[in-house]
């Protein structure tokens, strides 16, 4: 392993050159930014060496590496991450201080890359440190989207989007390559032409535009690895013909540029509920064509035999957004590098491998055969053809079955012609897998069992992970040095180890030093909020966390239900405010623009909150605290400080969840229903150690069967009454019934997440959690036994899992 540089004199005289040559500024007229810019710049230059090296070996070995293709990459801030990795941190510190500059300050300056919505792009993010990490050969591809995840404001306690310019003051950390671009084609027609004998087939496009790669350094924990993300930025061609536009003018021109730079300008903020739009398409096209253009230009040589493809790469699909590379690698290698159909099918269908990250049928992204075709015809012309030859070999297996058939074409009739993007991937994956054990068995067996049996050992599970360099080390700093003392610092690359703090639980005095970093933590969260939102948070509270994007099957309202439920007890006069346990409610979520239920569910926590933490009667004992824009950087001031993790999703809705895992790791114990990932949490850390509360999936799916009427269940609780029908008097609302009406409404009269069937378990549960809390010293010992328990969930284990069994593509050092 490298050493890290000693002198921290070095450091000072390299920021103090960056400052002045790259920023062009002395360091007494110097502002906070270019500081930050000049340290960053600092830091590069160390990890430079490295990347140049690992680019150059990643071509020179040939070893077989991972391309993972997301649309999304959730990154939370460079800085400190990077001066982790590199071992700068100390260093840099004091350098600073030598300067007369806070780090703090420069720490605070960044914007973090907000380019994804949530799980999904947070996911990506921790792979791709722990592949660095973990010394695998690989690359990161995505979009640079030059406007990521809106930044929430509430404005009357209602959700407000600004948009999110991360790169209005630039980013120190990228490197743009527009030398190295991609020309990316689109509409037009195909034409058929003779090629020495042969047919062949021509796409004749309409329009097209350059994709400008962007690199990231990725550099591994301690390990003097640094891999790369390459972002694609979408930038007008020079001769930029737009058939459409068809005119010469100048503001018809300029025009058509601003047409083409559009496609990497935004981020969907949609999540989990595909719009259909054709810029989305384009988007996913734009950078999974460029990514694999990408590939074949600049990591084969010269004179590869592309039939070896599948000994060089697996391109990971990181759910159904990259899947448009699957009919693009045929065109590639059938139209351009004039392999033969079959040939190509066969190195094709070994190259892919496809992640489902969703249960949520509406998530299942279906694109228009009318639109594929306008601005992909060739693209259209090949999944057609993939098609008639898949359901060839079903009807070989299965006979003329046309039920079955029309049940997995990849082409889907109603409403109309579409194409199914999860069964494409499906088909041409060489492994399809789920994100948790429960998710893996029900897309196995629900959504797509017909393709489990046509194609037996396709499907399997990888339970997803956390990066613990991130969410524990650099989240949770006294949390970290506490497990290093205990277990020796190896736990950061091996989080198994957190397994010998087992003892630990049974030591009064660590329980005393867990506990002290626990409420550590809280003053440190409360720091942070009053200086963000002017929140103040008790630490003789617990603290009681829900943050996830707003979804209706996550279940919020849930979590509404259960404060309006003791604000009424208390209100009322049942129950004495001061017999109620302290417990502050924290909630962070971004709830997707077009979204209106989510949207009014936001304003109802906000209402809630504005309530009950200004009513005297409560005493203060109960506090909702809802900090707008929910974000990497507030998720690591928030989880380390949590006494209490929200895992509350309706039994088969959650495909895994990674806020839980990051929670159990940083000693907060979780209230969840069984489903995704909390199943694997609830195995490891025994039942003990974890509020199980609610129906499980298959009660689920006999309450539907059976019949399910919320109206009933409102009607034979009184207690769920009583707290439905606060809500519904304008209590929360100025006495304006209409505000959440929709709300209480739609609770009663459809519930399609069964929030009331789940209500009283969940009011039962939660009392034990106030009874439990109640000795501390034994909740202390049950955190800690959730710390010891979950090093299963790193994300080194998730990748470890990958490597094994879909991509092989061991470490190369
Ligand atoms: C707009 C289309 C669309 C469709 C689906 C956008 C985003 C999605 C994602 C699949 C949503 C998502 O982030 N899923 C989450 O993925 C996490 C990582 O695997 C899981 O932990 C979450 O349970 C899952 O909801």
């Amino acid at each position: 392993m490298p050493s890290p540089p000693s002198s921290v004199d070095g450091f000072v005289r390299e920021f103090l050159l960056n400052l002045n040559f790259d920023r062009g500024v002395a360091l007494s007229a110097s502002n906070v930014n270019d500081r930050y810019f000049a340290l960053a710049y600092t830091v590069r230059d160390y990890l430079m060496a490295r990347w140049l090296e690992d680019q150059r070996r990643q071509k020179a070995t040939q070893a077989k590496g991972v391309c993972y293709l997301s649309a999304e990459y959730l990154l939370g801030r460079q800085l400190d991450n990077n001066l982790l990795a590199s071992r700068l941190t100390d260093i840099a510190t004091e350098a600073m201080e030598a300067c007369g500059i806070d780090i703090e300050d420069l720490r605070a300056q960044e914007i973090e890359p907000g380019l994804g919505n949530g799980g999904l792009g947070r996911l990506a993010a921790c792979f791709i440190d722990s592949l660095a990490t973990m010394s695998v050969p690989s690359i990161g591809y995505g979009i640079r989207y030059e406007y990521g995840i809106f930044r929430q404001t509430f404005v009357d306690g209602q959700q407000v989007e600004q948009p999110d310019t991360w790169l209005e003051l630039g980013s120190p950390w990228e490197f743009p390559h527009p030398e190295s671009a991609q020309t990316i084609a689109f509409g037009g027609h195909t034409e058929t032409y003779d090629d020495e004998g042969v047919e062949r087939v021509r796409w004749v496009p309409a329009w097209n535009v350059k994709a400008v790669p962007y690199n990231y350094m990725v550099p591994g924990y301690h390990n003097g690895r640094v891999n790369t993300l390459r972002l694609w930025r979408a930038v007008a061609t020079n001769a930029f013909d737009l058939r459409i536009f068809n005119s010469g003018d100048y503001e018809e021109a300029v025009r058509a540029q601003t047409f083409a730079e559009n496609i990497s300008k935004v981020l969907y903020p949609e999540d989990s509920t595909p719009q259909g739009k054709e810029l989305r398409l384009q988007q996913q096209y734009f950078f999974s064509a460029a990514s694999i253009a990408d590939f074949l230009d600049n990591m084969l040589s010269e004179d590869y035999d592309l039939h070896a493809l599948p000994d060089r790469v697996i391109f990971q699909l990181n759910d159904t957004h990259p899947v448009i590379a699957v009919p693009e690698l045929m065109r590639v290698l059938v139209d351009e590098k004039k392999l033969e159909w079959d040939a190509a099918w066969t190195i094709t269908r070994q190259c892919f491998a496809y992640t489902c990250h969703t249960l949520m049928p509406e998530a299942l992204e279906v694109w228009s055969v009318d639109l594929i075709e306008r601005l992909l015809p060739r693209h259209m012309q090949i999944i057609y053809r993939i098609n008639e030859e898949f359901l060839g070999e079903v009807r070989e297996t299965f006979g003329d079955d046309e039920m079955r058939i029309r049940n997995m074409s990849i082409i889907g009739e109603h409403p109309s012609r579409s194409v199914r993007m999860a069964y494409l991937a499906t088909v041409a994956g060489a492994k399809v897998n789920g994100v948790a054990e429960l998710q893996s068995e029900l897309l196995r067996t629900k959504v797509l069992p017909d393709f489990d049996e046509f194609y037996p050992g396709k499907f399997t599970n990888v339970t997803n992970g956390v990066t613990p360099r991130r969410f524990i080390r650099l989240a949770n700093p006294s949390l970290a040095d506490l497990i290093s003392e205990a277990v020796g610092a190896g736990w950061t690359v091996d989080l198994e180890r957190l397994r010998g703090l087992e003892p630990f639980a049974e030591d009064p005095e660590f329980r005393a030093q867990f506990a002290a970093v626990k409420a550590g933590n809280k003053r440190a969260l409360d720091k942070v909020l009053f200086q963000r939102d002017g929140f103040r948070v008790d630490d003789t509270h617990m603290l009681d966390v829900m943050v996830k994007r707003l979804h209706e099957y996550k279940r919020q309202l849930l979590k509404v239900l259960h404060i309006v439920t003791e604000y009424e007890g208390i209100v009322s006069g049942r129950v004495e405010a001061s017999a109620v346990q302290p417990r502050t409610f924290i909630f962070g979520a971004k709830a997707a623009p077009g979204y209106a239920m989510a949207k009014r569910i936001i304003h109802l926590i906000n209402a809630v909150g504005s309530v009950v933490n200004n009513d005297p009667r409560v005493e203060g004992r109960l506090k909702v605290l809802f900090p707008p824009n929910y974000n990497v950087t507030l998720a690591e001031r928030v989880i380390p400080a949590a006494d209490l993790s929200e895992q509350i999703s309706l039994a088969g809705k959650e495909a895994s969840g990674t806020g839980n895992m990051k929670f159990a790791l940083n000693g907060a114990l979780t209230i969840g229903t069984d489903d995704g990932a909390n199943v694997e949490i609830r195995e490891l850390v025994g039942d003990d150690n974890f509020f199980l509360f609610g129906m499980s999936e298959p009660e689920v799916e006999a309450l539907w069967a059976k019949g399910y009427r919320p109206a009933d269940v409102y009607q034979s609780d009184e207690t769920l009454r009583r707290t439905i029908d606060l809500i519904a008097s304008g209590t929360f609302s100025d006495g304006d019934r209409s505000v959440f009406e929709p709300i209480v409404s739609n609770l009663l009269y459809e519930d399609r997440f069964m929030v009331l069937a789940d209500y009283a378990s969940y009011i039962a549960e939660q009392k034990k959690v106030d009874a439990a809390y109640q000795d501390q010293d034994a909740w202390t010992r049950s955190a800690i036994l959730n710390v010891a328990r979950t090093g299963f969930f790193s994300s080194d284990r998730s990748m470890r899992d990958y490597i094994d069994r879909i991509w092989h593509t061991p470490p190369v050092y």
